[in-house]
């Protein structure tokens, strides 16, 4: 297993000498990053620690003994021995000139408004402030963006938004214009609510005046406080610095120096955090009375839970109650989520969402490599020659990972797209193959088979760490592409080109999503995955490996903290952990495996599963075939939701709502796709009543006679307990987790932490074993009534349920869910852009607006789910993945009509 150490090699270091005094400064670093080390402030305006140097402000002069001119230190490289002048008289002089000529008409009354803004501080400390005079235009500021103003008259031409756009986010949306009467920047449209801005606030974040504000940070006015937390939203795990205000959340910035997003976030992360204080988030507990929800205390509404289950325990026995761990929580709570299940109600009838999401995943490379993670980190991007991306939209889903990976692609990477629609990342890879649905099992035997067939393979890797070659490469010549091209709907020729640009281009990395794992072959599909890294020593090296793109801020701890009806906490298997944690508990837990969420709405539609505590998951909105779902709880005669909002499981099924606090009002830690445990701190108190997740676990223990296990202080004190039973975790100290967070494994408190799994060796031994996978194509096909083969996922601006986004305004800038069809159908259908068709497949409808594109194929669509009023799951299939049980939401036949 491969460590980095922090910190850097002192013997390395660079000798600079400033006024006089010396200073040891890391190679690569500039002038201005010896003036940073040395505590010495010039000022800038143009320098961004995220961005090339660029030199053009020509704030930070300084003078390099020897030389005639003073030269940019942002833009200048040291040497060994170099010599700088900073706080000479004429420097310093020089320095006000340069910062009075951008101050020219500079509007006065902003730096009043925004001092925190640098340029403001450069000239209230030169003193210059007063010498300003300019004024704003009002007609000139463009409000139309949701999130933030531009007012032109406050731009000094720096170009750090031009340059953070391009360097950071990959858009290009802002544009140098030179109209004659000077130059200016603007957005790529008359205005930015019609530009291709996708509100990342970069730009914001980088400009050092007025030109570019928030518009929370104008109504709600500057935070008081500022804390540093994790991102509610997706599996990437990015840093952010919350400000709050009078117990409010008033702005969110980027962490700098996080390790993940390095400085960098997206429309989500920073900017929908609204949902917080929306106006219909619940914060007092409720207990459905005569049809409708009352509010009631919590001693009330904790006794009400603890008798319901209580009543269906001495019914029918603890296999007739369950509990769902929640991936947004953190993962302490959903510990005790895990712990509540196994030792108080007895069952281990417990799982949480990864089992519509990544379960096959997990499955899938703990049979092949034996840890069921990401085998490498995201620093190995800016690593890798070679990336390949299946069936993950990352720009989207993942940005942040997203926009690295177009940034490495415009440095020179080599990337590799398998996705059926042309997605952001599908449109700058040197191949695109735009497989059918459903059949990555036969495309990626089809790479594997032309790798062997033209001898690309790594034979040194194969012999020391890799089973049963000989048996695989006679199994998949039978799936070489020319046999298979016709059937994978891809040219045979793009997938040998594919196969070489993998294999040749080493070290690959490979990223996955759903497009894999929301299959009837989900597991399988990886495990064919799998079989590529193996074939091309392309594991236990940095810059390689097999990485899910993990869903949720959380559900990499979910899982992994046992909210798993077969493993325990450290994904360890029943039978396999449960001495050691019977010790712990100091009580005995079942031998026998739980329901997984499909075996438990199965078991209630049968009559056999009556009780459900739903944490942080909207099942009924998102399971697939949802008319399914909707008869099985209405056949449960006892249904808890845990959440911020009333959630369509909640308003349709709900006996009783325990309001939660979100991950802005807690402590804790989430774990992200690269192993990372990072921590969630509390920027603000509980809303109202709301709770963590964790203390009202305990109540309910408690109030069911079970307090012993459940007394926790705090959620550190959980984290303990945790390190305790799983030990690839017990390095993980809280104290540790300040900056950046660590990697697991990261057994003791001296690990550095883990960025490359399997070096040397696999979990179970030296090598691991090529999988021989049969091809099991799906029963749901097209036919005559149901022509078009729909495949379901999201956008960037909306979060799975839609519970969060749609109470921002990223419901300004995308209202509800959209159909993307080809225009041969499109057309075919007589449809207009943005009309409201009737979406119907074998199990149900939809009505939601359609979009003409090319980015789906002819004969397929796409649709989002975000929009809890288009309820797009009544329509997904009951086809499920063989192995572990994952909706098949990435095939569904379906035809499409004019709503009337
Ligand atoms: N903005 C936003 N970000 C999110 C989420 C969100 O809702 N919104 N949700 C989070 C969650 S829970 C998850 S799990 C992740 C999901 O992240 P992704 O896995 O990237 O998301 P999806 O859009 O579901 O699907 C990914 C891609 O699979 C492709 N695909 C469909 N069928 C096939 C196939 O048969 N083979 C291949 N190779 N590709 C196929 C689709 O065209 C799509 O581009 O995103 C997380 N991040
Ligand atoms: N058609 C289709 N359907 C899909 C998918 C698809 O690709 N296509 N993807 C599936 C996938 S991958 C997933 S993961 C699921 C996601 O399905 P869900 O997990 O239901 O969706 P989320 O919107 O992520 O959030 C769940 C709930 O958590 C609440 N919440 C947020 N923070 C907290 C907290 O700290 N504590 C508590 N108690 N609650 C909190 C939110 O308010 C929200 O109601 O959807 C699945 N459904
Ligand atoms: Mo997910």
């Amino acid at each position: 297993m491969k460590t980095r150490s922090p910190g850097h090699d002192k013997s390395g270091l660079i000798r600079v000498v400033i006024d006089g005094r010396a200073f040891d400064v890391p190679p690569g670093s500039t002038a201005l990053d010896a003036l940073c080390a040395a505590g010495l402030e010039v000022p800038t305006a143009c320098h961004d620690p995220r961005l090339k140097p660029s030199g053009a402000c020509r704030l930070c002069l300084v003078r390099v003994k020897g030389q005639n001119r003073p030269a940019t230190s942002c833009a200048l490289p040291v040497f060994e021995g170099m010599e700088l002048e900073v706080d000479t008289p004429e420097l310093q002089e020089m320095r006000r000139g340069e910062l009075k000529l951008l101050a020219h008409r500079y509007p006065k009354g902003l730096i009043e408004s925004f001092p925190e803004k640098p340029f403001h501080r450069q000239l209230v400390k030169e003193g210059l402030d007063s010498t300003v005079d300019g004024a704003t235009n009002p007609s000139e500021i463009d409000a139309t963006n949701p999130y933030f103003r531009f007012d032109p008259s406050a731009c000094i031409e720096c170009y750090r938004c031009v340059r953070i756009c391009d360097e950071l986010q990959g858009s290009n949306v802002w544009q140098i214009l030179d109209r004659g009467t000077g130059v200016r920047v603007a957005p790529d449209a008359e205005r930015f609510g019609d530009s291709t801005c996708r509100s990342c606030g970069a730009c914001v974040d980088a400009c050092p005046t007025a030109a570019l504000v928030d518009k929370t940070r104008i109504e709600s006015g500057p935070a008081e406080t500022w804390t540093r937390t994790t991102c509610p939203y997706c599996g990437v795990g990015c840093e952010l610095n919350v400000g709050a205000r009078g117990g409010r959340l008033v702005q969110v910035l980027p962490v700098i120096d996080a390790p993940v997003n390095k400085g960098h976030l997206c429309v989500k992360g920073r900017y929908a955090f609204t949902y917080v204080d929306a106006p219909d988030r619940v914060t007092q507990p409720l207990i459905r009375k005569n049809g409708t929800f009352v509010e009631v205390a919590w001693d009330e509404a904790v006794a009400f839970v603890a008798e319901g289950f209580q009543k269906i325990l001495a019914d029918r026995g603890p296999g007739a109650v369950g509990v769902l761990g929640s991936a947004r929580a953190p993962n302490e709570d959903n510990y005790l989520a895990q712990k509540f299940a196994r030792t108080v109600l007895g069952t281990h009838n417990v799982d949480c969402c990864a089992r519509v999401c990544h379960a096959p995943t997990a499955a899938a490379m703990k049979a092949v490599f034996g840890t069921g993670a990401a085998t490498n980190s995201f620093d190995d991007i800016e690593r890798a020659t070679t990336i390949l991306v299946v069936g993950s939209n990352a720009t989207e889903c993942h940005p942040i990972v997203g926009e690295r990976i177009l940034q490495a692609r415009r440095r020179g990477a080599i990337l590799i797209v398998i996705d059926p629609r042309k997605t952001d990342l599908a449109r700058e890879a040197h191949v695109h193959l735009p497989l059918r649905p459903g059949l990555n099992v036969p495309l990626l035997h089809s790479i594997a088979a032309s790798m062997i067939d033209e001898d690309l393979i790594d034979r040194e890797f194969i012999a020391g760490r890799v089973l049963e070659f000989e048996a695989f490469a006679d199994f998949v010549e039978a799936f070489a592409p020319e046999k298979v091209a016709a059937q994978v709907g891809v040219d045979a020729v793009l997938i040998r080109r594919a196969a070489r640009l993998y294999a040749a281009g080493k070290p690959s990395m490979c990223f996955h999503g759903l497009g894999m794992t929301e299959h009837l072959q989900g597991t399988e599909g990886v495990m064919a995955l799998c079989n590529l890294a193996l074939l091309t020593g392309n594991l236990g090296i940095e810059g390689s490996g097999i990485n899910p793109l993990r869903g949720q801020n959380n559900v990499q701890g979910s899982a992994h903290m046992g909210c798993e009806p077969n493993h325990l906490a450290g994904y360890v298997p029943i039978a396999a952990g449960r001495e050691k944690a019977e010790r712990l508990w100091g009580q005995p837990i079942p031998d026998q495996s739980g329901l997984t969420l499909m075996q438990m709405i199965d078991a209630a539609a049968a009559g056999q599963f009556k009780g459900l505590w739903a944490i942080g998951y909207d099942v009924l909105d998102t399971n697939a075939n949802a008319s399914a779902t909707r008869h099985a709880m209405s056949q449960m005669d006892f249904v808890v939701v845990q959440d911020l909002f009333l959630n369509e499981t909640a308003k349709e099924f709900g006996h009783v709502f325990l309001p939660a606090c979100s991950s802005f009002e807690r402590e804790g830690t989430f774990m992200n796709a690269e192993r990372r445990v990072q921590r969630v701190r509390a920027a603000i108190p509980p809303v109202g009543e709301a709770k963590a997740d964790w203390e009202i676990i305990q109540l309910v223990a408690a109030a069911m006679g079970h307090p012993q296990g459940f007394t926790f202080a705090s959620a550190e004190e959980i984290w303990n307990e945790v390190r305790q039973i799983w030990a690839p975790g017990g390095g993980m100290a809280y104290a540790r987790l300040e900056e950046g967070g660590l990697q697991w494994p990261c057994p003791d408190e001296d690990h550095p932490g883990t960025t490359v799994l399997h070096e040397k060796a696999f979990p179970m031994g030296p090598k691991a074993t090529l999988q021989r996978i049969e091809f099991t194509p799906t029963e749901e096909q097209i036919d005559d009534e149901f022509p078009i083969l729909l495949h379901t996922g999201r956008s960037l601006y909306h979060f799975n349920a839609g519970t969060m986004t749609m109470r921002t305004k990223n419901a300004e800038i995308r209202p509800t869910d959209r159909l993307d069809l080809h225009p041969v159908e499109f057309d075919a259908g007589g449809f207009g852009e943005g009309d409201r068709v009737r979406m119907r497949s074998r199990y149900g409808e939809a009505i939601l607006p359609v979009h003409r594109c090319h980015d789906v194929l002819p004969g397929q669509a796409f649709a989002t789910f975000h929009d809890p009023t288009v309820f797009l799951n009544l329509a997904t299939s009951p086809v499920r993945d063989r192995v572990v049980g994952a909706p098949e939401y990435k095939v569904c036949a379906i035809c499409v009509e004019k709503a009337t």
